[in-house]
């Protein structure tokens, strides 16, 4: 058995979790009225209720105690003054330093990282200000109309996601896409109806290596360089880098004048408040960005300072552990009522499951208790006409978090009513259902009642902003951040590394040579991947002998 089982505080959890087994949330909103009040937070413009959550009192309790056993407020400070809580690859987590305010300094290693990280930020907003104002001309003296942003993972994902949920404040001069699938036809239908004169390419790689992201930019390359009148001087007035590798940089014909850097103390997943989030200040200037960076180290400093019961990320961190580790859910939704916040599940889904999603511990010893849950989620209300059925009246119980706001950017009749409703009755009906004599009560046949009820009692949380602006939108990544780091402390892993992803790629790129060599290989692979390689080297063959039967 793993120490973390044998705390007293997770001990005193299991014994806890047999005890409110009966219990429903019913009950516990009926014995007491001040629940919704006594178990909503305000935290940077965010109205967050989690009385709606399968816990009393002395469940917070435990779960406070089981912070405090496992040392969550210690490694906290650890990561935030800079020490290397990231020990596999030796090195500190400090995204929270990109969004310090100028004039503070965090000093590591006798180097002050404010500094740096506001020289970088200076730099970015010079270059955006000149494309945004049109200044910046391309190679044939056109302003620039068309930004593509190539990236993969942690540089994609942030990006995509804040320029989505930010698209009511970004220019609607410049036209932004992204690329990040290998599959050239997310190259080819980006760039079809764009002209390469008037498009400016960013290629985002934080190591400038990424099979993904090189074959891309090599494919944007030629796309500029086989265009009319475009000669390799075209490539300094159409390129910028974003990435911690100058050498690999300038390697590529990118202009050292136009690489913004950051640093390896920034993880892929923690790097859109870096440099990564070039194409989101290039949309909404870098006003609005700056913006996006107070909410979340307004966020950073609640984080820091609150007390534990009051703390909002550090309590959605121990509920997580909660249900994953004491009620058995293996999955987790969050569920956006706003059309802008489409790609933020797909983003937590990476912050999450790449970060927590760990069998062994920070020492290497392998877990006995569930790490990271299963994240997925949708937009509301799109996702009640198809998989809310399962969150009602499936049977695995696990909780969902609703994010949604008073205001919209987007007032059509009184449809933003209409969303709201439905965000407040979801969370209602999961929490009370419906119970057979309420059923039987309107008169439905008793052959009926089965089907028709509703257990409730199922758990979430709703957050609750003002309106989606960059401040709040910085408070809520920063929010999940964090969260994702009190269940790395509590479970005792490491978040800031990723090995699971490297045994794909080292694979890959073994088969990718497989697969285009001239002499037929000799294949030692399983017998099940041997057949699938063998049957794309047949259809490259008689692919090629198509072509050239039809030239
Ligand atoms: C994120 C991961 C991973 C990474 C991509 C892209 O935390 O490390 O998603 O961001 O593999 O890497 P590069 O930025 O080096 O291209």
């Amino acid at each position: 058995m793993s120490r973390l089982r044998q705390t007293a505080a997770w001990q005193a959890l299991e014994g806890h979790r047999v005890e409110l087994d009966d219990t429903h949330l019913r009950e516990l909103f009926a014995a007491d009225p001040d629940r919704a009040k006594r178990l909503t937070l305000e935290v940077a413009g965010i109205h967050a209720d989690l009385s709606k959550n399968l816990v009393t009192a002395e469940t917070l309790e435990l779960l406070l105690a089981l912070a405090r056993e496992t040392g969550v407020a210690e490694r906290r400070e650890a990561m935030f003054r800079g020490e290397r809580v990231n020990p596999t690859e030796d090195r500190p987590a400090l995204h929270t330093a990109l969004r310090m305010p100028r004039g503070e300094s965090l000093v590591v290693d006798g180097v002050d990282l404010v500094a740096e990280v506001h020289e970088v930020l200076d730099r970015m907003a010079g270059f955006c200000r000149s494309v945004r104002s049109g200044a910046w001309l391309g190679h044939s003296g056109r302003p620039i109309r068309n930004v593509i942003h190539i990236g993969i993972g942690g540089s994609d994902l942030g990006p995509v996601m804040a320029y989505e949920a930010l698209r009511h404040r970004a220019s609607r001069e410049l036209r932004i896409r992204f690329v990040s699938n290998v599959d050239g036809t997310d190259f080819s239908e980006s760039v079809r109806d764009l002209d390469p004169a008037e498009t400016l390419v960013i290629v985002s790689s934080k190591t400038f290596t990424t099979l993904e992201t090189m074959a891309n930019a090599g494919a944007a390359r030629r796309w500029l360089l086989d265009s009319a009148g475009a000669e390799e001087a075209a490539v300094a007035r159409h390129f910028v880098a974003i990435s911690t590798n100058a050498d690999e940089v300038a390697g590529f014909g990118i202009d050292t004048e136009n690489r913004f850097g950051f640093w390896d103390w920034v993880g892929g997943r923690y790097s859109l408040d870096s440099a990564v989030g070039l194409s989101t200040m290039l949309a909404v200037g870098p006003e609005a960005f700056g913006e996006l960076l107070a909410g979340m180290h307004e966020l950073d400093l609640h984080f820091r300072e609150a007390p534990a019961e009051r703390n909002l990320p550090l309590l959605m961190g121990l509920l997580a552990v909660w249900y994953g580790d004491f009620l058995g859910a293996q999955t987790a939704a969050v569920l956006p009522y706003e059309q802008y916040l489409h790609r933020f599940p797909a983003y937590l889904q990476q912050l999450s499951m790449e970060s927590n999603g760990k069998r062994v511990t920070l020492a290497g010893e392998p877990v006995e208790y569930q790490t990271a849950a299963i994240l997925w989620g949708e937009p509301g209300t799109n996702g009640q006409h198809s998989f809310f059925q399962l969150l009602h009246q499936g049977t695995q119980p696990f909780p969902c978090d609703f994010i949604g706001f008073l205001e919209t950017a987007n007032p059509v009749g009184d449809q933003h009513d209409l969303l709201l409703a439905n965000l407040f009755a979801q969370t209602e009906a999961l929490a009370f259902g419906k119970t057979a004599e309420e059923i039987r009560a309107e008169g439905i046949p008793e052959r009926l009642v089965a089907q028709q009820t509703f257990p409730g009692n199922r758990p979430s949380t709703t957050l609750l902003g003002h309106r989606l602006d960059p401040r709040t939108l910085g408070a809520l990544i920063a929010l999940y951040e964090h969260s994702v780091f009190t269940q790395a402390a509590v479970w005792q892993i490491n978040p800031f590394d990723q090995w699971g992803v490297e045994l794909g790629k080292q694979l890959a790129k073994r088969i990718a040579a497989e697969l285009t060599a001239e002499q037929e290989p000799e294949l030692s692979h399983d017998a099940s991947t041997n057949r699938l390689i063998a049957l794309r080297r047949q259809a490259r063959q008689a692919g090629g002998s198509a072509a050239g039967r039809s030239r």
